[in-house]
């Protein structure tokens, strides 16, 4: 770059409303660039804020002229008076028209300010209450972790209890509790009434190495501490395994329910995933969130909240953030986009020859594959041109099981999936994903055959009319 460049620090001029003002300022400490001066009031005393000057010549254009503000320099009004704030601004705009300018009153309001191109307001004293009250909210996080750490630091075995089929957020809240013990899995085991199914479930915990152990009510006896976590006793059957009715601690996002004893008892039914609550435990202990746990964290909320969608709070929003901070993509890669197998490829390739987009619905028959190729199809079925449904579908053992995706802003996928599996099999999903499941054997009796042409008829039959149908 040609010519000469001054290098200069803006500064910011802080213009406070009598001394209380100017004394509340200096005591959270002025920035290097900050020159502070104040507009001392008739009915106090004169003595100087320590830092302070005071604007010579009181509140007019002419006093901040003598300010000499330059290119890029910024103000702050510190007041709680409109006649002050409206006054000063005026006198800005006179002098500095170009200067923006943050007004800090918690009194005076945007409407009662008069018109300026480059003018921001806030509360001083809101900016500090809400960090006390985010404070507040940390030490009560911690209070919960030093609860459960004196509650079950003596103990031999623990475990950490999720419920049947662990989900995503629960795998990754227990992981995490299992952390903020300091323990390991001998000791702090993640364990479950019934496996890990969901294949999206499965790749997490193959991706992360984390182990869920399957056992039965009995095995508890085992344990000298559980904790429930994502889940509450009395989801384990009606009645539920006594064992079960009296534990050391739940912590949970799903509606409270009573009938059972906890020492500790966290229950955030306003959150939308109990990995956003481990997330504040972690924080406030101050342990360190590494790649892993920071993963599985976010993994867990993007799936309990569908990716902040429904049911989100700004709790989960906030630990979202930070976890993102701390998360490894490439891990979430590899549970998000699970290595797909050659046989599987192949399927794909097969299928992909044979499908065309029709009315916006592109459908690809795979065959005989591996359950988890065929939601990672759909993915992909999703991106060609003119698609705005994607219907994979493979046999898996004995099932015909196909995944529905799509653009968003058309039919929920759920509703569309549940409708046409009616009576014959099982389905069900969200908005833009679903997933349904016939056993072949229903298919058949249903419609004749249940070979790769039979079957594709069918579901584009289905889909379109089931799509159409009912789109109006
Ligand atoms: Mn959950």
């Amino acid at each position: 770059m040609a010519g000469r460049i001054e290098e200069r620090l803006a500064r910011r001029f802080i213009i406070c409303d009598g001394a209380e003002l100017a004394r509340l300022w200096g005591r959270i400490g002025a920035g290097e660039t900050e020159e502070l001066t104040w507009v001392p009031r008739e009915d106090e005393s004169r003595a100087r804020p320590p830092g302070f000057r005071a604007l010579a010549g009181g509140l007019c254009a002419e006093a901040i002229g003598k300010l000499d503000p330059k290119d890029g320099d910024e103000f702050a009004l510190v007041s709680e008076e409109g006649p002050f704030v409206r006054a000063a601004v005026a006198a800005l705009s006179e002098a500095a028209p170009a200067a923006p300018v943050l007004v800090m009153s918690d009194r005076v309001g945007d409407d009662e300010l008069p018109e300026h191109p480059c003018l921001r307001t806030t509360g001083l004293r809101t900016l500090i209450r809400d960090d006390v009250d985010a404070e507040f909210a940390h030490l009560g996080n911690l209070r919960r972790v030093v609860a459960l750490r004196e509650l079950l630091g003596g103990r031999e075995k623990i475990a950490i209890l999720l419920q049947p089929d662990p989900d995503p957020d629960g795998i990754a809240g227990g992981y995490a509790l299992r952390i903020l013990l300091g323990r390991k899995s001998p000791t702090a085991p993640l364990v479950s009434f019934g496996d890990i199914k969901r294949p999206e479930n499965l790749a997490m915990v193959n991706a992360l190495g984390i182990e869920v152990r399957t056992i039965e009510p009995d095995d508890l006896d085992e344990f000298d501490g559980i904790v429930l976590v994502d889940v509450q006793p009395t989801v384990f059957g009606d009645p539920p395994p006594a064992r079960v009715l009296s534990v050391d601690a739940v912590i949970d996002h799903h509606p409270e329910r009573s009938g059972y004893d906890a020492v500790i008892r966290d229950i955030r039914t306003g959150y939308g995933a109990t990995a956003s609550i481990l997330t504040e435990y972690l924080q406030a202990a101050g342990v360190e969130i590494r790649a892993k746990v920071g993963t599985a964290l976010l993994y867990g909320i993007k799936s309990d909240t569908q990716l902040l969608g429904r049911d989100t709070s700004s709790a989960d929003m906030q630990a979202f953030a930070t976890v993102h901070a701390a998360h490894s993509p490439a891990l979430l890669r590899r549970i998000e986009r699970p290595a797909l197998p050659q046989d599987g490829l192949r399927a794909f390739g097969r299928a992909l020859a044979k499908s065309h987009v029709e009315e916006g619905i592109h459908l690809l028959v795979l065959g005989r594959v591996r359950e988890d190729v065929i939601p990672q199809v759909a993915d992909m079925g999703l991106q060609a041109e003119g698609a705005e449904w994607a219907i994979a579908a493979g046999t898996v053992g004995s099932d015909l099981v196909f995944s529905v995706r799509n653009v968003g802003y058309v039919r929920a996928a759920g509703e569309v999936v549940r409708g046409i599996v009616e009576g014959i099999g099982v389905g069900g999903g969200h908005r833009s994903m679903a997933k349904g499941i016939i056993p072949v054997a229903a298919f058949r009796e249903r419609y004749g055959k249940a070979d790769a042409a039979t079957v594709h008829r069918i579901l584009l039959e289905a889909f379109s009319s089931a799509i159409q149908g009912e789109s109006s």
